[in-house]
């Protein structure tokens, strides 16, 4: 029996997969080859996926802590014990401190509508016990807002029409390893005799493969971006046309642009005033012009500003008259699902909590509730959470699938299902189909999924609103019933006959060119001096002991830390390293291989040097995803990423602290 679902994690590609069933039991997994997306193939990750549910140190019962928070030792315990224990303790934190007391903590573990971040998974629940609200900032907050206040949305290109684009600028994105499934349409793009730039402080495998690599510093990509256009203008490349009928602001902008010559640019991001110009060249003659910008370059602090800036060059260029040209960040703005929150449920409002700013907003906090995340390993200055979660007082509940670092400080553990065992609708937030996963095997042990977790919750609590117990069926129908044109005839019917449906926008789609979704229907120049923010270690270099600015991007064998405990993934991952410039091992005396504390003020990991022209001096650079607790010393990078905002939406800097490094 070949069973139709969607890869649940975050990773813009959203892929279809089939699920082989023979005998009740799942045997192969394998990307849709019907699905334009997909194309057949899965990732090195999720070539494992279904022996990562078979995995032996899956979670299969509910457990309570019997030994000290951080220990990791738990007794199995009953779901009945578990619901009992969670309810009083529940109630009495309601009583004596407030709704508000607990933080619903969600993750992106699966991007799923029903069981995951995109949708309400629990939302009612927690709105009928006035829990606090969770801002799910961790990803694309600040590039979100960036793009939203130049173009009134964060979405953009269909990334299939990559195919049509003659210039290619990667920009701020390891697409090899961070959503593979792209580069076929680069791929089509170069048979038509596209170019293709990658724009990154390390040159990537994505960088490897590019026509041309620029080596930018951290943190100063619109200030490229001003210079570019800079050429542009010199060229008098601008659409007059498209600037007069689809803008707003261009003479003040005009002038921010003239500000930034290409030397001057040149200075700040430190790649050769002649590679900039070249390329500035190259913009202004070459239509369509498709830019690929997506997380690394906005987790900075003027991440925010970073994306509004690079957003304003096919205004200028009148890019996106053509499908082939305009910026793909996210195409999540795209998918018009009804998602209500049902505040109507709450009894009055309640405060929101910043999914990064754990460290800092627990302290009066009585529940944490964690699902679908995993903060010790992945959310900004890991240290002062574990201090954190340490606290007595403090009621930890994890629902989960693997042992992870967060889940040794839980109170209660719920075992949470897998993709291949409970029903799912998915949108990407990189291609332009909905999916709809269905299940293929009964879960194991007595896993349940968090839509069935919650309705049993409550009815232990005895409450009595009723939609708390609609059914996952009933809450995909409620999700499809929108009225967005977008979905105009996908049905649950057809969803689950077909598995995957483009939604209904016109292929090729070129979204803006009569236009943007702004209030006077313009794209919106940044007025002056908004066009570029300085990045924490630009602004603190020089003055601060840690001389060395440190990158952690995405792994090619991790999903964030899904699969860190994964045996053969790990093996592949090797030890960890980090990236080195030559001058700046020569200078600390630091030899290939040699094992490091990468350390500041938050705390230290460890990795082993490797010394490569893969990053320029001053910058270095160890990527995110290893659980702590399976690392040398005991720690990952988040160790030293410090909880501090971009300019826009709370971002996070994953990407922008000062750090030293110094042999063990
Ligand atoms: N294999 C794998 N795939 C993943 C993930 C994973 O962990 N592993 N994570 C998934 C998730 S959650 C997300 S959000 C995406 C993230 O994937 P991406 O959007 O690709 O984001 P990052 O990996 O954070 O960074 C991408 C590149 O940006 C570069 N970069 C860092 N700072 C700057 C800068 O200031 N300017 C420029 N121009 N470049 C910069 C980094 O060096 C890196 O090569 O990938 C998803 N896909
Ligand atoms: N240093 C550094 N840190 C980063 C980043 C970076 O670039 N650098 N990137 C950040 C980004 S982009 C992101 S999105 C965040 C991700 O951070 P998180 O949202 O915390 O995601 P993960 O760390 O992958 O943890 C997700 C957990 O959910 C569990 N899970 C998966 N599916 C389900 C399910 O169906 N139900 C339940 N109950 N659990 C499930 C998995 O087992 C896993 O342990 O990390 C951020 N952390
Ligand atoms: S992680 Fe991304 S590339 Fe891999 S299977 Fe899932 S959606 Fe596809
Ligand atoms: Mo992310």
């Amino acid at each position: 029996m070949r069973i139709l679902g969607a890869c649940p994690l975050d990773c813009p590609d959203t892929c279809s997969w089939i699920v082989t069933v023979d005998d009740g039991k799942a045997v192969k997994l394998r990307g849709n080859p019907d699905h334009p997306y997909t194309r057949g193939a899965l990732c090195v990750k999720v070539n494992r996926y279904l022996e990562h549910t078979q995995a032996a140190d899956r979670i299969l019962y509910p457990m309570r802590r019997v030994g000290p928070k951080g220990s990791g030792r738990f007794e199995r315990i009953t779901w009945d014990e578990a619901l009992e224990e969670i309810s009083a303790r529940l109630r009495a934190i309601v009583d004596e401190h407030g709704g508000e007391a607990i933080w619903p903590y969600l993750g992106t573990g699966t991007l799923g509508y029903l069981q995951g971040c995109e949708g309400v998974a629990g939302r009612r629940f927690w709105n009928l016990l006035g829990a606090s609200k969770h801002w799910l900032n961790i990803c694309s907050a600040a590039g979100s807002s960036g793009l939203n206040r130049t173009n009134g949305t964060a979405a953009g290109m269909d990334p299939e029409n990559f195919a049509l684009a003659k210039l290619i600028l990667l920009w701020g994105t390891n697409t090899l390893t961070s959503g593979h499934h792209l580069w076929k349409f680069i791929q089509d793009a170069r048979a038509n005799g596209a170019y293709v730039v990658a724009i990154d402080p390390i040159r990537t495998r994505t960088a490897d493969q590019a026509d041309e690599y620029l080596a930018i510093r951290p943190g100063t990509d619109a200030a490229l971006a001003l210079g570019l256009l800079n050429v542009v203008l010199a060229e008098n490349a601008q659409d007059e046309e498209f600037l007069a009928e689809h803008t707003e602001g261009w003479e003040e902008f005009r002038q921010e642009i003239l500000g930034h010559p290409v030397e001057k640019v040149a200075e700040i991001t430190g790649i050769p005033a002649a590679a900039i110009h070249s390329l500035g060249t190259r913009l202004a003659r070459t239509r369509p012009t498709a830019i690929r910008a997506t997380h690394g370059l906005q987790r900075h602090a003027g991440g925010g500003t970073a994306l509004r800036t690079i957003a304003t060059i096919p205004g200028v260029t009148g890019d996106w008259r053509h499908p082939g040209g305009g910026v793909a960040f996210s195409t999540s703005g795209h998918v018009h699902l009804s998602v209500d929150q049902r505040d109507d449920l709450l009894a009055k409002p309640v405060r929101t909590l910043v999914m990064t700013k754990l460290a800092s907003q627990l302290h009066d906090v009585k529940c944490l509730w964690v699902y679908a995340a995993n903060p010790l390993g992945s959310t900004p200055d890991a240290n002062a959470i574990r201090r954190q979660l340490a606290r007595e007082d403090l009621f930890t509940v994890v629902m989960e699938q693997f042992p992870t670092d967060t889940v040794d400080y839980a109170d209660i553990v719920l075992p949470a299902t897998m993709q291949t065992e409970h029903y799912d609708l998915h949108a990407g937030y990189g291609h332009m189909y909905l999916l709809w996963n269905e299940p293929a095997v009964e879960p194991p042990g007595e896993c349940l999924s968090t839509t069935e977790t919650f309705r049993r919750l409550a009815a232990h609590m005895g409450m009595t609103e009723p939609s708390l117990y609609d059914s996952d069926l009933e809450l995909a129908e409620q999700l499809l019933s929108s009225g967005h044109p977008s979905l105009e005839g996908i049905t649950l019917d057809r969803l689950r006959k077909e598995g995957w449906v483009r939604m209904n926008y016109p292929k090729p789609f070129a979204p803006f060119a009569e236009g943007f979704p702004t209030p006077s229907g313009r794209l919106r120049f940044p007025r002056a001096g908004q066009a570029y923010v300085p990045s924490y270690t630009a602004r603190e270099s020089g003055r601060s002991p840690y001389p060395l600015a440190l990158v952690t991007p995405a792994s090619h064998t991790f999903l964030n830390t899904i699969f860190g405990n994964n045996p053969e993934l790990r093996r592949r991952a090797k030890d960890p390293v980090v990236l080195v410039n030559r001058a700046d091992a020569a200078a600390r005396g630091l030899a290939d291989g040699q094992r490091v504390r990468v350390h500041n003020d938050g705390g230290e990991f460890l990795a082993d040097v490797e010394i490569s022209d893969r990053v320029s001096a001053g910058v270095v650079a160890s990527q995110k995803g290893r659980w702590p607790k399976l690392s040398p010393g005991g720690a990952n990078p988040n160790a030293v990423v410090a909880e501090r905002d971009a300019d826009m939406g709370k971002g996070p800097g994953y990407h922008d602290n000062l750090v030293e490094i110094t042999a063990v």
